[in-house]
This record gives C-alpha cells, structure tokens and sequence, in this order.
C-alpha cells in the first residue's frame, strides 16, 4: 500500500476510515476479521486505497436494503431497457422491449408475440432495435414513475413500457420515416412522446433517386399523442411536422418557461449524399463543410391547433403539417449552432437549451426569453432554403462556455450547475450556466458519449449525482474477447469537488442514454389478481380457475384451459391429433409474492413466465407426430422438477388411446389420454 497516500488522502475519506475502523472492533472471540488493524489488511491484502474504501462506503449495499435511485437504461442493440439500482450499481432487470426476452416470456408464443408483432414491418419480423433515448412519464415536469418510453432509431418505432409491472405495452412504428433519434422524449405532462427522425427519406418511405435529395427527402417531428388512463400512444390523434432534409438529432421538450415548445438539433445541413465509389466526398466530410448547422425551434402547441383546425395533409394516415405551413405559419425557426453539434438539453428552470458540438470546444447557451423576442417581433435574420425564418446566432444565445474538445451532452444539478460530457476529451466538464464559468473537469474511462443525472431531466434535479456512461472500457474490466463492455461510471457531485465512485460493466449493448427516478417514486406491483391479461391489462376471457380446467376440442382446434399452481400444470397430459391447432390457455393460480413458474413445450419454441396470477394464451399446430414435454422452467419449489407433463401428438388418422398409434400389437386402455374433465364437441367460445 502507498503509505504516502494514506497520508495524504482527504480528511473526509480519513473521517470516512476512522469511523469505518470504530465500527469494526471485535465484538466476538479471537480475532477474525474485525480489530482496526484487520481493516488495513485486508486494504493492503486487496490493495485498496483510502479513496477505494471512501467509495465502497458510499455505495455498497447490503442485501435487503433497496438502493436509493433507479437508473432506466438504453440496451442499445439489445433493443432492451436496463433497470439498475443506484448507487449500488447493481442490474436488477432487463425489460424486454423490442428484443424477444425468454425469461419472461416475451416473444415465445405468448402475449408479448402480438406487441413484438406491433413493431414489425411488412414482412420485416424485427428482432432487435437499437435503443436510444429512453424517457419517463411527467407530471409537471417531474417524473411521476409511471411510464417509459424508448425509440428505436434503426427503425423508427418507439415503445411505451409500464412501470407498473416492468412490462412493454405497445410499439408504434413511424410510418413516415425510416429512422430516428431525437425520441423519445416527452412534454411535462406527457401530452405527447416526441420522435424527430435522423436520416432524411421520401416521407412515407417510398423510394426517389438520391439524386432528388433536396426536393424529395425530408425530416420529421412526430407528436405521438399519450393517453395515460389507457397507458398507449393513441395513434390516430397523433400527428407531425415535415422537416427540411437536415439530419435531425437530438431533441428536448421545452418546460416552464419554455412550455409548449420543443427543440432539436441537426447536421449535415449541407445535405451531403456520399459517393464515395461515384468519386464523391463521404457524407463524413461532405456535412462537415458549415460552421453552422440549424437549431430547430418549434412550437408545438401553435402546431397542435393548426392541426385540430385541419391545417395539415394525410400521409400514410397521418396528420402532417407540411413544410410550408409550418415555415408560413410561425411554427419553425432555425438559428445556427457550432460545430457539428450535438446535444440538446433544456435547463430545469426551461429558460435556457444547451447545446454541444462534436467538433468544437464550447456548450452554447441558448436563450429562450431572446428566442421568443425574436420570433414574436418577427425579427428574423433571413431564411433558408426551403423558406423557414432563421433567427440570428448572436440575439439568440445567452453566451458559450469553453470546456474542452467534443462537448456532447448535458445535464443538471439543483445548484445551477451544468455537467457536460466531453467525448474527445473523456471528461465530465462542471460549469455553472448562471455564470457561464467552467469549475471543473473528471476524467472518464472512456470516450464518454451521454451523461445522466439523479432526477436530471425534470423541473428539479437533485443533485447528488452523475453517472458517465462511456463507449469504450479499455482496462477497466477484466478481458471478454475484442467486443468490451461499455463503462457507467457514478461519479458524486454532492461535495464541492466530483468524486469517481465506481464503474459498472455494461455487456448487452451500448447504451446511450438513460434516466435515473428516485426509487420511492416507482409504485410496483408485486403481484397480478388471478386471470389478468397484462397486455390488455384485463382479466382474460379466457382465465381458468381452480375447478374449472378442461379440454375442448371442436374439430381440428383443442381449447385447453390449463391452472398452474406449485407444482403442478391441470391438466398434464394433452392429446392431440398431428395437425390440430392448440389453443393454450394458462392461469397462474399463485398469489404469493416471487412465486413464478415458467411453461416451456419441447421442440415448439414456446417459454412462457408465469408471474403470480398472471394469465397467458398460446396458438399453435401440433404439426408433427410426437411426444413433447412440457414443463416449469423457474425453480419454484421442492417438487419444481416433478411440475411436468405430455403434450402427445397422435399421428394423423389415429383415435385417441390407440395402441396402433404406437406400433403396438396389445391393447391400450381404452380414454387413457383424455382428462376427465373433456368435453367432446363444445364450440370454441
Ligand atoms: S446519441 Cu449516443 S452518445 Cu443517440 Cu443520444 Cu449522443
Ligand atoms: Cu413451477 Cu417450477
């Protein structure tokens, strides 16, 4: 151990070891672990620092006390959510959202098949997305734990998860676009889910020769429209705004004073097409050229009655604002932002919209009390080139601050202060937006992409702390093979310098951004009443109860109703004939909390979850002749093995209890193979 370091260490981290070391006197016979010097021991033996154990002390914590903050993360190309409790830093669930998710049974054969159905495209069965921006619900700018959306920016389509129960409820897919990324993000009180496209496309995704790029390809802003007694996005009252062929990026709603608007950034306003192999520049460089690209300000609420007064054109069943009513009607403007910008985050008081720039070295500070001047006394500095007004750089930002080299994002404390991630640099850069002065800057490991704080994207902050969440992990982790995990870094802002506490290995995707609620705001439910169809969020028609399982067959369909309680499936045994259709309908009778079982059939790619009173329904053709297991696939109690049974699949033409069905020349007993409770031919109901 560095001696000099011990020596040297903040007083707080020394309080922090005194106090550590007082609560570590024996209290038992000879001395196992527990006598101050052990302390340092073990410290030397794990060549822990004083700083290491001052952070081990602000996070560790001990099983059965629940963390403090949830973060709600991006998977990125898992197309998932993360949930992570903080400051722990320990990953408690991954939602499935636009990925199948066997173990909870998301995407195999149950009720998550038709919300995954939801998202595909034409013949396109996606199954993944790349998830970006992941946003809570909002109450007056605060997050209210309701709710979750995330966008998938490969394919355009946002999904609307319920906090509830951790569980996707839809995915809408933008029928006008081909991509996104400014989404999703809300308005402070949901009224809406805002997805703004990236990659300019013919509106309606039908095709126009690149070379038509300036006439035909457009960008977009889709207002999904959110109904929160129903829990969906609502999409025929949802509508949207045609975009010049900018490739829009990020976007943030507008909150207070800034309320009914909303902002995005762009690039390639040059609208450089590529050709690298017709001799052309990359897009690369090619949108590069411009010092300026264009901040989008658009108000949405203006826009919302333009289109309640049918001001706007259908495409592809959608409500859309065209371009030239929004330039003429005062619903766009654009003002530049440097260089390259990227980045696009609203202060909690609403009065100003930070903006970073990949290729610059400032955050510039965007005034919205100036903006609104500008627009209201019509003082625009020109136009561009499809006729929206342009407000000049200068009249609109309150000022820049200088704080290294690629600022992306930024997010906020309660105390005024900024923290912006800066990619090239690999550093969390602390300045005070009042002010405009940079404080301080932390290292990151590495290549810090977006930044996250503790309730950081509402009307109040509460700043304690900031979470780096970085690309690239070079020797943080031990070695899994080329592919590294990303690295989110806690860092503690509460004190008046910022503290690295831990690093949390993400192996599933990269994540870009994420939110992170206040745990006593998440009203989970810990178990569902008997018979409930979480994606209706009913009770099903189809819920059995005890008593009431039964076979029904009418023709070549076979209805079972099916109970699963510790430790059996009623009925166990299912005989079908090669060919029928199975309708599987199966109710968790369980009503104590953690008491999942799983159903999985052999050979038919079905796993379903089970969670405590949960009801689930299943179609499928019993195609091949066969005896298939089923069983539970959570260990769910002493005698979770013994909770099996056979699906049996009869060859074609075969009756029931047939010894000829299996080539045998002896007699079987005759009904073997139907429970009693069957009924012949009752109509499918
Ligand atoms: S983006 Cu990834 S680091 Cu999609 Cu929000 Cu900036
Ligand atoms: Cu039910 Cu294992």
């Amino acid at each position: 151990m560095n001696k000099q370091h011990l020596l040297t260490g903040v007083s707080l981290a020394t309080a922090v070891i005194a106090v550590a070391f007082a609560c570590a006197k024996p209290k038992g016979p000879a001395g196992q672990l527990g006598a101050s010097a052990s302390v340092k021991e073990l410290m030397d033996k794990r060549k822990l620092t004083e700083a290491d154990v001052e952070a081990a002390l602000r996070t560790y914590t001990p099983g059965g006390r629940a963390d403090e903050y949830m973060i709600l993360a991006s998977g990125g190309q898992a197309g998932q959510i993360l949930a992570i409790g903080a400051p722990s830093m320990r990953l408690l669930k991954v939602i499935g959202v636009f990925t199948p998710e066997p173990w909870q049974g998301y995407g195999y054969g149950g009720g998550g098949n038709e919300i995954l159905a939801q998202g595909h495209q034409g013949d396109q069965k996606l199954g993944w997305a790349d998830v970006h921006h992941p946003n809570l619900s909002e109450t007056k700018g605060d997050y209210d734990g309701q709710f979750i959306f995330v966008n998938d920016k490969a394919n355009a389509r946002v999904a609307v998860v319920d906090l509830s129960d951790f569980a996707t409820k839809q995915i809408v897919v933008n029928p006008l676009v081909s991509s996104d990324h400014g989404g999703a993000f809300v308005t402070p009180n949901t009224e809406y889910v805002i997805e703004t496209s990236q990659y300019p496309a013919p509106l309606g995704r039908d095709y126009a020769p690149i070379e038509q790029y300036k006439e035909k390809y457009r960008g977009l802003a889709m207002f999904w429209k959110f109904d929160r007694a129903k829990g969906r996005i609502d999409q025929a009252a949802s509508w949207a705004i045609e975009l010049p062929p900018y490739t829009q990026d990020l976007a943030d709603a507008g909150k207070l004073d800034s309320d009914g608007f909303a902002f995005l950034n762009s690039f390639n306003t040059e609208m450089a097409i590529g050709g690298t192999l017709e001799g052309k520049p990359p897009i690369e460089s090619g949108a590069s050229q411009n010092d300026m690209d264009y901040l989008h300000v658009i108000d949405w609420r203006k826009a919302e009655k333009l289109v309640a007064d049918g001001k706007s054109t259908t495409i592809k069943g959608v409500k859309v604002i065209s371009l030239e009513t929004a330039a003429n009607e005062g619903i766009l403007h654009l003002i530049g932002e440097p260089k390259s910008p990227h980045g696009c985050d609203v202060t909690p008081d609403g009065k100003e919209i930070i903006v970073g720039g990949k290729l610059d070295t400032h955050a510039t500070s965007y005034s919205f009390e100036k903006i609104k001047k500008l627009i209201d006394g019509k003082q625009y500095s020109g136009k561009d080139a499809y006729g929206v007004p342009t407000l000049d750089f200068q009249q609109s930002i309150k000022g820049q601050v200088e704080i290294g080299l690629g600022p992306l994002h930024t997010v906020f404390d309660n105390k005024g202060n900024a923290y912006t991630s800066v990619f090239i640099e690999s550093a969390v850069a602390k300045w005070n937006y009042k002010d405009m002065k940079l404080l301080e800057k932390i290292p990151v490991h590495y290549n810090i992409g977006h930044i996250l704080s503790a309730e950081g994207d509402t009307v109040s902050p509460d700043g304690n702390y900031v979470v780096a969440m970085n690309k690239m992990s070079i020797d943080r982790f031990s070695p899994v093979g080329p592919l590294y995990p990303q690295d989110f870094q806690l860092i503690d802002i509460e004190g008046p310098k910022m503290r690295l506490l831990v690093d949390m290995p993400i192996g599933i995707g990269e994540p870009h951004y994420s939110q992170m609620i206040k745990m006593d705001k998440l009203k989970t439910r810990k178990v569902y009443p008997v018979g409930e169809n979480i994606y209706t969020g009913q009770k099903d028609p189809s819920a059995t109860l005890a008593g009431q399982e039964k076979i029904v067959r009418s023709g070549t369909t076979v209805d079972v109703y099916m109970t699963a309680i510790r430790s059996h499936f009623t009925p166990d045994r299912i005989d079908v004939e090669e060919g029928d259709t199975i309708n599987l309908h199966v109710t968790s009778l369980e009503q104590s909390e953690d008491q999942t079982h799983g159903l999985s059939f052999n050979l038919h790619n079905i796993d379903l979850s089970l969670e405590p009173g949960k009801h689930e329904n299943v179609t499928f053709v019993a195609s091949k002749a066969g005896v298939y297991p089923f069983y539970c696939t959570e260990f769910c109690s002493a005698l979770h093995l013994e909770m099996a049974g056979y699906l049996l699949v009869r060859p074609k033409g075969t009756p029931p209890g047939s010894a000829a069905a299996a080539g045998s020349a002896s007699a079987a007993p005759s009904g073997s193979a139907a429970p009693p409770a069957a009924s012949g031919a009752a109509p499918k109901k």
